[in-house]
């Protein structure tokens, strides 16, 4: 099979290259003519627990493509994704399948309305993967992806993606409703990721004073009542208990929300806590914690970029 990826960061380096190690064609689409310098210059790596891996991959700027898109992979931030999509359609052709693999939820229903044509999958990762240089991906910690259709797909594809999939050195199932998956995946990174940088913390640290710990509780108690009017039943054994699996589960790390704060990017939160309360408000549930973080959030933002 032949793939596109776009949003060359640490996931998308991780996918490329195991796609590539599977014996898969994969074409980087980089940004501009100074990122593919870069590229030229060091290419991507591979480096997991024993072993560093440099799989045999192509790079063009999106401006130099000159071939058609068959399977396009895309992970770059979610607020990224309209732009970067219509940077690359007129490669799309009838065949053109999108699988986006990113954080957050509300834009994967904007592709599918924006491409009425395409075959739109939507996916998520627990996979932790960090960059050491540009095109240096770590893969520390593994953990599983899920895929599943966002419109309508023919089993001729389920088939192929299944057995692509199969075939790539992670864990990766095909779902029949991804949207679950999903949406379980927001509202678990709604009661962590804003909390950890607004109070500039390690994960683990949530847990650490009753101040957090109560802001956890009280966020997970918001964002359920949304995702059960929704129609979504909680994960197992329910949104908070499964909130703090994952917060010691990832305890040493930064989330990526953090990481944005601190390194003065725009962060994710629009589509995780802004999801939460636009739901909130077609629901006709009432989200002032949600509200909170995404304000807060989006102040900090701002300040940064004011300080620059
Ligand atoms: O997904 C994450 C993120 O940081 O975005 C968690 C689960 C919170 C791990 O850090």
């Amino acid at each position: 099979m032949k793939w596109h990826i776009l949003g060359v960061g640490s996931i998308g380096g991780l996918w490329a290259s195991q796609l590539a190690l599977a014996g898969q064609t994969v074409t980087l689409l980089l940004k501009d003519a100074e990122t593919l310098r870069q590229y030229e210059a060091s290419p991507l790596q591979l480096e997991t627990a024993n072993q560093i891996e440099r799989p045999r991959l192509y790079a063009t700027t999106i401006s130099e493509l000159d071939d058609d898109i068959d399977y396009l992979l895309v992970t770059t931030k979610s607020y990224s994704t309209l732009a970067a999509l219509r940077s690359v359609e007129r490669h799309f052709t009838g065949e053109t399948k999108v699988l986006l693999l990113q954080n957050g939820m509300g834009f994967q229903q904007e592709v599918v309305e924006s491409y009425p044509q395409q075959t739109v999958i939507g996916g998520i990762t627990t996979d932790g993967a960090y960059r050491s240089s540009r095109f240096h991906v770590v893969y520390a910690g593994k953990g599983v992806s899920r895929f599943g259709a966002l419109a309508s797909i023919s089993s001729q594809t389920i088939n192929q993606l299944r057995s692509c999939f199969g075939s790539v050195a992670l864990n990766v199932e095909w779902v029949d409703d991804i949207g679950t998956p999903m949406w379980h995946k927001v509202a678990i990174n709604a009661c962590i990721n804003a909390l950890t940088a607004i109070h500039r913390c390690r994960n683990g640290e949530l847990l650490a004073s009753e101040e957090t710990r109560q802001a956890v509780a009280e966020l997970a108690a918001e964002t359920e009542r949304v995702m059960y009017a929704a129609g979504i039943a909680s994960p197992a054994p329910g949104l908070l208990d499964r909130v703090v699996e994952v917060i010691k589960s990832t305890s040493a790390n930064y989330s990526s929300m953090h990481q944005d704060v601190v390194n003065g990017r725009k962060t994710e939160v629009e589509f995780i806590n802004g999801f939460i309360c636009e739901q909130g408000e077609i629901l006709g549930i009432e989200t002032p914690l949600n509200r909170t973080m995404l304000d807060l959030i989006l102040s900090l933002e701002v300040a940064y970029h004011e300080s620059c």
